[in-house]
């Protein structure tokens, strides 16, 4: 990176308590969210890589909310994770403050910019490579929910009002086909209509927790295989990333999100469904995986619905690509043409197939509660 670029990277990292100079910035990782940069500073011959975020403040407007959970969160986990006799300093993420001890720069344009250690030696992957990855991560995502387990979930702001709740984005889907800025709804209405048939579905569990059978906990919201770092040589999970949407939540969520990312055989983008299954097998994996790492702290009310919350999160997704493809493609980002409505297609596919396992993916979770219990 060159020239007025790496002058403004140059001001922003001299913003943070950190010695050296700026050595090398390229962007890094593959989220469609923010841009990040891998940056070496280096200081009397001495080089150390930083992970350099600019928050999204589109996405995130309430900048000073999302570090404030973040800040917590990182905090009470190195906390748990000492006790637990584990390395802080790689098992979880970390801010480093700015020299006047904030937790993030505000830079001119009004935008949020942190920085992080970067964990050497690590790995993270885009896709289920392996059985043994996805269990791995598995374990990763019930354990960071056990770690979280009695850390009070008021405490933290609710970053993305509604950012799960399904109901609430099948409204919006509507509202963007009513709209029709784009003159797409037309050639979608088959994808609305798939959306529409399931409309009693998206409340299932707003509704239990109205009732009070399914609990607020912390979550993740974003448990995707490529939000935790793994160990280069042992292939273990280091770390869990991608805090930024850490919120009081239904513990389900997290799981549900998995499966739909995980639990499939083709990429998020896939537009050829014939390639897009829904792998039962990688689910009973993660079941496994989860429930390990939950340690028994789900309700049964929580496990019973695990099948469900996969065919939710699967679906309340495959809304968010439609809603974002009928609008004119602004919150997901897109590389090509009709990405997002392939994104959308090849998720319904997966909800489809989900749909037809629910059975077994009952019979599933019900084997390993009991072995668990
Ligand atoms: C977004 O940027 P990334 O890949 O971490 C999105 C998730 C979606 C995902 C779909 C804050 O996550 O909710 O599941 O894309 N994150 C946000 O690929 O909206
Ligand atoms: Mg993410």
């Amino acid at each position: 990176m060159r020239g007025s670029k790496a002058d403004n990277i140059s001001k922003i990292i001299s913003q943070f308590a950190v010695r050296g100079v700026l050595e090398a910035c390229e962007a890094y990782g593959s989220g469609h969210i923010h841009d990040t940069y891998s940056v070496t500073l280096s200081d009397s011959g001495v080089t150390e890589r930083f992970v350099l975020q600019r928050v999204n403040n589109k996405v995130f407007p309430n900048t000073v909310e999302l570090m404030s959970n973040l800040s917590k969160v990182t905090a009470y986990l190195a906390k748990r994770i000492t006790e637990r006799g584990g390395d802080a300093s790689r098992e979880t993420l970390r801010l480093i403050p700015t020299k006047t001890g904030e937790s993030f720069y505000l830079g001119e344009d009004g935008a949020c910019w942190r920085l992080l250690p970067f964990v050497e030696d690590s790995i993270c992957y885009d896709f289920v490579e392996t059985p043994e990855q996805f269990y791995q991560s598995a374990v990763a995502f019930g354990n960071f929910q056990s770690l979280l387990r009695d850390f009070p979930a008021e405490e933290l702001y609710e970053i993305i009002p509604n950012f799960h709740n399904t109901k609430n984005r099948y409204i919006i889907l509507f509202e963007a086909a009513r709209e029709d800025k784009l003159g797409r709804a037309a050639e979608v209405c088959s994808e609305l209509e798939f959306a529409k048939q399931r409309e009693r579905f998206t409340s299932l569990f707003e509704e239990a927790s109205e009732r009070g059978e399914l609990p607020l906990r912390v979550t993740h919201n974003d448990t995707k295989l490529n939000n935790i770092l793994f160990d280069r040589v042992t292939k273990k999970p280091i770390c869990v990333v991608d805090l930024d949407t850490v919120m009081p939540g239904y513990a389900i969520n997290d799981f549900g999100d998995s499966i739909r990312f995980g639990a499939t055989t083709a990429a998020e983008d896939e537009s050829d469904l014939s390639l897009v299954n829904f792998d039962i097998a990688l689910f009973e994996i993660y079941t496994k995986g989860f429930l390990e790492g939950v340690g028994g702290g789900l309700t049964d009310f929580e496990i019973n619905l695990l099948p469900e919350a996969a065919i939710m999160m699967t679906l309340e997704c495959g809304m968010r690509f439609l809603t974002d493809y009928l609008s004119g493609d602004t919150y997901f980002k897109v590389s090509r043409e009709n990405q997002n409505l392939d994104r959308a297609r090849n998720q319904f596919k997966l909800v489809s197939d989900m749909e037809k396992s629910l059975d077994e993916m009952h019979k599933i979770v019900n084997k390993y509660s009991q072995i668990l219990k």
